[in-house]
């Protein structure tokens, strides 16, 4: 990329596990390959960022302060101030939130304390952020505001688009900018994985990797595998970690398939288990795209789903996996055991969810929309 074109981008994202985080951390690498310098803005270090041996990579920590009469303390505010010097002091060109609850509101503070300077502020908004907190009354009005001040708007899907208008009535244009997926690291490794052994013998394996939140509806797919496991000697591994952790546990004792399930925890990388995986189950309510999906047709897994959502403009029905109606666990299960029986099919399926994603998801597809996007609101910023 010519010097000219080359940007300094303050990334804002949370650092934690979880979709937005991954999104925002592998998006700024990419630009930061594509010679931009970007800088990372939060309250920890992202997970996946190892900033010492990146290039044109940086890390700010937001420093949060605690004080007695306040309830806790203020990340809104101290993210804003955050914003506001490292602005100044790196010379951004563009501010690029992820996630509208805080951080759109915060850089929009942020460019206030800076006026007359201008600087550009770019939106994405990836999912629970408009259709569960951001859309609850104590918040709706402010991230309703930020979303409208932002130079540029971004969702996820054209479902969430769709979702940001109908419950905001937003007047800004949203650019869908998909989630994107390394398909050098997500490929089918033909089962080379040391979770191997977790796995016994002739079984197949079903994986879900998500969050546990109520929104993922863990018990779902553990109520699928217990009806897998009445016709397909299977094995179930749940990666991650979260609120519905425990009762997805105390189902699976309930329902008898305790002992063909492995709960493994949090990983930093998740590419390893796809390449074990037969199937993989998703049984989000509302998701707004589903990154884990995207990784699974990389890695050439077929994915059984609810249609709903952001989903269905990811896993297409009958090619790159099924999609069932939202709640029918009994068609969850049907369809997962249709490819766990049919392994021409279901590598069938595999294939043709890694063309998809080699077609449409690829990061540089996708780092250049965002470039496009950073365009459209610097000049929309100095207008
Ligand atoms: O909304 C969340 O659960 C949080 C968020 C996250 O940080 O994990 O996930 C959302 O963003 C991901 C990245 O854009 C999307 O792939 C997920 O579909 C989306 N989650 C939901 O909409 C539930």
């Amino acid at each position: 990329m010519e010097r000219k074109n080359c940007l300094k981008i303050g990334m804002v994202c949370y650092p934690t596990y979880g979709g937005s985080g991954v999104v925002a951390t592998e998006l700024g690498r990419y630009l930061a390959r594509r010679g931009h310098t970007v800088h990372f803005i939060s309250y920890s270090m992202p997970f996946r960022l190892a900033v010492a041996s990146e290039e044109n990579v940086h890390y700010h920590k937001v420093n949060l302060i605690d004080y007695p009469v306040f309830p806790s303390p203020s990340y809104t505010l101290s993210l804003a101030v955050k914003i506001m010097e490292l602005t100044v002091q790196a010379e951004l060109d563009v501010i690029h939130v992820h996630y509208a609850v805080p951080h759109a509101v915060s850089a929009y503070l942020a460019r206030q304390m800076l006026a007359p300077r201008r600087i550009a502020l770019v939106t994405t908004l990836h999912g629970t952020d408009i259709t569960l907190v951001g859309s609850h009354p104590a918040l709706h009005p402010a991230v309703r505001f930020a979303i409208e001040q932002s130079d540029a708007v971004t969702a996820v899907s054209q479902w969430l688009a769709d979702q940001t208008v109908g419950q905001f009535q937003t007047t800004r244009p949203i650019a869908v900018t998909p989630n994107f997926v390394d398909p050098e690291i997500y490929r089918c490794r033909h089962g080379e994985c040391p979770m191997r052994r977790f796995v016994g013998e002739g079984e197949k394996v079903v994986l879900h990797i998500s969050n546990f939140r109520p929104v993922k509806r863990v018990g779902d797919v553990v109520r699928a595998f217990a009806k897998i496991r009445e016709k397909v000697k299977a094995r179930l591994l749940l990666v991650g970690d979260g609120p519905e952790r425990e009762a997805a546990e105390d189902l699976a004792r309930e329902l008898g398939v305790l002992g063909a399930t492995a709960f493994l925890g949090r990983h930093t990388s998740t590419e390893c288990f796809y390449s074990i995986a037969d199937v993989f189950l998703l049984t989000s309510k509302n998701e707004a795209f589903g990154l884990a999906a995207l990784e699974a047709m990389s890695a050439q897994v077929p994915v059984v789903a609810y249609a709903g959502g952001g989903i269905v403009e990811v896993v297409t029905d009958g090619a790159t996996g099924c999609l069932v109606s939202f709640g029918d666990v009994e068609a969850l299960a049907a369809r997962a055991v249709e490819l766990l029986q049919d392994g021409e099919r279901a590598r069938a399926m595999g294939r043709s969810g890694r063309q998809k994603v080699l077609d449409q998801f690829a990061p540089d597809r996708i780092a250049a929309q965002y470039e496009a996007v950073y365009q459209t609101a610097i000049a929309t910023a100095l207008r």
